[in-house]
């Protein structure tokens, strides 16, 4: 199964070979750009720049400003984020509210245990207090198919995303900068969220994602690892496999640089905010830090290491899909089994509650069966 959903290297190949007549338009359009091979902070698609204000594509402030559900979902990603977006999330957290409780509210546990009619829950949450600098104010993900194959020479090959490469961006803030606070994002294929009770509902399917990034003090250089969960008795495509009562989570799948000191040709890197001079570096959506750099107002102006944001290109790990559900959350440790602290769930993607292997034409008839392709809802052809 894990096979199935990871697929080797190979099927990406495969499915690109189906993609010639976009390769092409990507081969004209690559004519036009200068320098090097560009890389997941440079694609056109969006900014990672250390900011969250808009200044040649798209940043954050366009997620915040699109129309969204109450789950915190962009409900026209395209309007917002242009022809290339599938999907678009925003969600802020309010203060002393969602905090994970419990010894078992761990990401190497599975959210709960189902056992015939009975569910045990591992994760558990209420609503209460952290320490500061690990108190998210808000968080944010936007999901786009990079429709341009980057010019590069092999090796390796592929060297730089590529048309057709599905490129997540994810960020978060938070309120107090004293110190450094490590940071995940989960992305789950079914959806999750939070029962009044105190517990979740959902379980983790094969292919959920996990980032795990650092709020850096003073926006020191960050890197960012991927992990996936592979399930009962999963196979590990890479990195160490962390099972826990049968269950697997393994990674990292990929380690990423900061964004500042990334090669040109990346598949993802992540940032964190520095000091920058008066005015600083503005929110576009009403925020206030504990601490602010120097003269710099305390309302609606980012201090250094409360603003982190990065982005990967999930189909050359062999990690894309749809994805109902995300969380973002900070940890005690860069250790997958860290202690976790705050948190804020939301949703980011309509996707079939099936999870089909036989992918539809619009019209509503088979595609070719491809087992090596990551699996997708059905309705993922119609995002
Ligand atoms: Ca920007
Ligand atoms: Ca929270």
């Amino acid at each position: 199964m894990a096979t199935r959903i990871l697929g080797p290297t190979g099927s990406k190949r495969r499915k690109r070979f189906l993609l010639g007549p976009v390769l092409l338009v990507a081969a004209l359009a690559a004519l036009f750009v200068a320098g090097g091979a560009r890389a997941v902070h440079d694609l056109g698609l969006f900014e990672l720049d250390r900011n969250a204000t808009t200044q040649t594509t798209n940043d954050w402030d366009h997620a915040f400003n699109a129309a969204r559900d109450t789950t915190g979902k962009c409900t026209n990603p395209t309007t917002a984020l242009g022809a290339n977006a599938l999907a678009c999330s925003f969600v802020h957290d309010a203060t002393d509210a969602s905090i994970f409780t419990g010894g078992s509210s761990k990401d190497d546990n599975d959210i709960n245990v189902v056992s015939g009619t009975t569910t045990s829950p591992n994760w558990l949450w209420k609503d209460g207090s952290v320490p500061d600098k690990d108190n998210l104010s808000d968080a944010y993900a936007a999901l786009f198919t990079n429709p341009t194959s980057v010019s590069c020479t092999p090796p390796p090959t592929p060297c730089a995303p590529q048309a057709g490469d599905q490129i997540l961006y994810v960020g978060a803030d938070r309120f107090a900068n004293n110190g450094s606070t490590d940071m995940g994002f989960w992305f789950f294929k079914n959806p999750v969220s939070v029962n009044s009770s105190g517990s979740f509902d959902g379980v983790h399917t094969v292919g959920d994602l996990l980032l795990l990034s650092t709020f850096t003090q003073g926006g020191a250089t960050t890197t960012i690892r991927a992990f996936v969960w592979v399930g009962k008795n999963g196979t590990c495509p890479t990195g160490t496999s962390y099972a826990t009562s049968g269950n697997t989570i393994c990674g990292p799948v990929a380690t990423l640089a900061d964004c500042t000191v990334a090669s040109g040709g990346d598949f993802g890197c992540a940032t964190v905010n520095g000091v920058a001079a008066n005015p600083g570096t503005p929110s576009p959506w009403p925020y206030t830090s504990k601490f602010p750099d120097g003269t710099q107002s305390a309302s609606n102006i980012f201090a250094s290491g409360t603003f982190l944001e990065g982005g990967i290109d999930l189909t050359e790990f062999g990690l894309q899909g749809c994805f109902s559900s995300f969380l973002a959350e900070t940890r005690s440790s860069p250790s997958v089994t860290a202690t976790l602290k705050d948190f804020v769930i939301g949703s980011l993607e309509s996707c079939s509650a099936s999870m089909s292997t036989t992918p539809k034409n619009a019209d509503g008839t088979a595609t070719a069966p491809d087992s090596d392709t990551p699996a997708e809802p059905a309705s993922g052809a119609g995002r």
